[in-house]
């Protein structure tokens, strides 16, 4: 299959107000500082520009839950809208940021899309995300932006402007850590979750195929939700919630380039970097090269 030729927007959403912590705020910043944009045009990418959406301070520890949900709410309506204005023929690379942005960016598709439709989306986390603010264990928004996008929980974040997913289109890859209440959820609503355990057992390539065919569905285009902790921690340690016996990372790179060949992809949005955690910038090389995978056309 031939590779797509694309002129990607960045967004840098520079935000940690779904963390438990401070730090997934300065990704953006430390992955262009690492020469991501120089790699993907390297990659054989144009670049429309790169605009950065700064956040408030994220609220300190122990800020009552509705307040921090208003302020990642406050946060995802901003990103929204930034990305419903970038052109429609631009792939658009979103740069997180805890991924509760991801509340916004996806709404943000489906606005941009313009035909009434949401994206389909393939979901990969060692989580499910899914919690509402009446399931969640931890208070921590980020463990919620995939059942907000499905229409469920907090109307602060369901009620952004924007379709909700179609749970059909929608699924999840990596998973190995969740709550009983998210897994339920996500089961009453039909969305395919594809464990750790199946990709053991069938292989990443086969599995990321079949779940590519579910968020391409029949058309409409499509999407991909990177949250690093997906990959192994041994691998990919600068996250805030690593979660032992993860994607293999070339594994991984291999699968994404599958992206190359599709016109339909609209976004890549890669999620919850630490660079406090990268001391020698390992792991910003190695997002780097996911992003160049997914989204470049020769091996820069
Ligand atoms: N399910 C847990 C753990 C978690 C979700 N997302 C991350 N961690 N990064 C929660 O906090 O809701
Ligand atoms: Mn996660
Ligand atoms: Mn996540």
């Amino acid at each position: 299959v031939a590779s797509v030729s694309r002129t990607l927007a960045v967004v840098a959403a520079a935000s940690a107000a779904g963390a438990p912590r401070r730090g997934p705020e300065q990704g953006p910043g430390a992955l262009l500082g690492a020469g991501l944009t120089q790699a993907l045009q390297d990659a054989g990418c144009a670049m429309a520009g790169t605009t950065l959406l700064e956040a408030q301070d994220a609220p300190a520890c122990g800020t009552p839950m509705h307040q921090r949900l208003q302020a990642c709410a406050d946060y995802a309506r901003r990103l929204a809208e930034r990305i419903a204005t970038l052109p429609a023929a631009h792939t658009a690379l979103v740069i997180g940021g805890d991924h509760a942005v991801a509340a916004g960016s996806w709404r943000g598709v489906g606005v941009r899309q313009g035909d009434g439709g949401a994206p389909g989306l393939l979901w990969i986390d060692a989580h499910l995300d899914s919690h509402t603010d009446a399931t969640t264990h931890s208070g921590n928004i980020h463990g919620m932006p995939l059942a907000a996008l499905l229409g469920e929980g907090a109307a602060a974040l369901t009620g952004l402007r924007g379709p909700a997913l179609d749970p059909a289109r929608t699924c999840v890859l990596g998973a190995r850590a969740w709550e009983g209440e998210e897994r339920a959820l996500l089961q009453r609503l039909g969305v395919r979750i594809f464990e750790m355990a199946e990709i053991r057992r069938r292989g990443l390539d086969a599995v990321f195929a079949e779940a590519l065919r579910i968020a391409r569905g029949k058309g409409g285009g499509f999407g991909v939700s990177l949250d690093l902790d997906a990959i192994d921690p041994q691998q990919m340690p600068a996250v805030l919630c690593p979660e032992a016996g993860g994607i293999d990372a070339g594994e991984l790179a291999t699968a994404l380039r599958t992206l190359r060949g599709c016109a339909d992809l609209r976004a890549l949005e890669i999620t919850e970097y630490v660079p406090a955690l990268d001391p020698d910038g390992g792991c910003a090389r190695l997002v780097i090269d996911l992003a160049c995978a997914a989204l470049g056309r020769r091996s820069g």
